[in-house]
């Protein structure tokens, strides 16, 4: 495969800004730009959503199911955190972590979820801390038993519900004591299962249940310097493919009417729909967007987020509009048949070569164009742009960073499965 040395990428790089700087795009901005963006890398990728609870019983109850039996799943939080380390060494820019209740660290004894407090959490501080990353949390309303019904927030059943309540609850406290003890607001994330495999005769009930339940949820209020919420919407998943209680309808009013944070999940809409065009809408509405980076294969599959041209619209949104202090970038995917490492670095690499790419768009000159109305010169730019020497500005960061640059990384995962993921038995 093709080695790039320093001299070859600092060569190209010169040449590259050349280029850039004809269409008015100053490369060594867009360089520094980037070290403001951080992603929120998902811990879930390096075991498959399972978590650390000690009657951790796989896909009971909420339907997220990764597919596949890949050797070298990290099986406690220590090799988790292991396997992070290496992706981070592996991904350029520091970026944060995000993880979810299930991944307390409870010392073999059994805390249930709505008993889950802040010194469950310690070592994950530590770890970031050391690193200077931020930690962003989940409450996990799945893969319980208390899920089996379908229902959480949004049951009937008051045993259920407040028990959900409680966990809640306890997550929001521990997401403000992590943004507090971090110095990073910690975004904490809502999203449940909630909905029914066949059709429902009354979709109103549970709606007016989970309203209820997310008013007292998010009834105490803490510091935005701390924590803040976000509400994840859903079309439809397994065993829940006619109804979804919290629909992107029901999320987008209550984060409107209540100033939270919306989360988009790209896997989360119809098949043919993208996420790029609410941005701009929702933005004149709510203040900040939580973006789930994934990739949807005909359905809500999880795949490894790839350079895709929706991941691409994306971040042309974003960039567009000026938003990447109101855009929070995070991935949600989980693939158990490839190694586990190369799948978060080729999804964490995917999303930071999106918004490359965006930020190095002369974004100027289309606008121009469309404001003469000189509309074909704005389509055949787009296309033109298509083609600008982007991959030199991206070895040059990644050079920059000091992780391996273009396919070196490969290298750097296969030992590490030599070494370490392999004796995982
Ligand atoms: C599920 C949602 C949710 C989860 C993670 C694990 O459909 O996308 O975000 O994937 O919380
Ligand atoms: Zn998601």
């Amino acid at each position: 495969m093709f080695k790039f040395d320093k001299e070859y990428v600092e060569k190209s790089y010169e040449l590259a800004k050349k280029t850039y700087a004809a269409y008015g795009v100053d490369t060594d901005e867009v360089l520094k730009k980037m070290d403001a963006i951080q992603l929120s890398v998902h811990c879930w990728q390096g075991d498959d959503v399972t978590g650390f609870e000690t009657d951790a019983d796989g896909i009971s109850g909420g339907g997220i199911l990764a597919t596949g039996n890949y050797p070298g799943r990290a099986r406690n939080a220590e090799e988790l955190r292991q396997d992070l380390d290496k992706a981070f060494s592996l991904i350029p820019g520091k970026h944060r972590v995000n993880l979810h209740a299930i991944y307390a660290e409870t010392d073999g004894k059994h805390v249930e979820r709505d008993e889950i407090s802040t010194e469950h959490f310690e070592r994950w501080i530590k770890w970031a801390k050391e690193r200077k990353i931020g930690i962003d949390f989940n409450g996990t309303f799945f893969s319980h038993k208390m899920a089996d019904s379908g229902y959480t927030l949004s049951s009937k059943d008051n045993e259920v519900r407040s028990f959900w309540l409680r966990h809640g609850k306890r997550c929001r406290k521990i997401a403000a004591d992590i943004g507090k003890e971090l110095g990073t607001p910690c975004i904490i994330n809502t999203w449940i299962p909630d909905g029914s495999k066949d059709l429902p005769a009354d979709r109103m009930i549970y709606r007016k249940i989970l309203k209820e339940s997310l008013d007292e949820l998010f009834a105490e209020k803490y510091d935005k310097n701390y924590m803040l919420d976000a509400v994840e919407s859903k079309l439809f998943g397994i065993g829940s493919e006619s109804y979804v209680v919290g629909s992107h309808e029901f999320y987008m009013g209550y984060a409107v009417k209540n100033g939270l944070m919306l989360c988009l999940d790209a896997g989360h809409f119809h098949p043919t729909e993208t996420i790029s065009d609410k941005i701009s809408s929702l933005l004149n509405f709510i203040d900040e967007v939580l973006l789930h980076v994934s990739r949807g294969v005909r359905w809500d599959s999880d795949h490894v987020a790839i350079l895709s041209d929706d991941l691409l619209a994306v971040a042309q949104e974003v960039k567009r509009s000026n938003s990447f202090d109101r855009v929070h970038f995070a991935l949600d995917y989980f693939d158990a048949s490839i190694n586990r490492i190369a799948a978060w670095v080729t999804g964490s690499r995917a999303a930071l070569k999106a918004i490359m790419i965006a930020l190095l768009e002369p974004t100027n000159l289309l606008v121009e164009e469309e404001n003469a109305g000189r509309l074909a010169n704005r389509l055949a730019l787009m296309e033109e742009f298509k083609m600008l020497p982007y991959s030199a500005v991206w070895n040059k960061y990644c050079l920059d960073k000091g992780v391996p640059v273009g396919t070196d990384w490969l290298n750097e995962v296969a030992g590490y499965e030599a070494e370490v993921l392999s004796k995982r038995k």
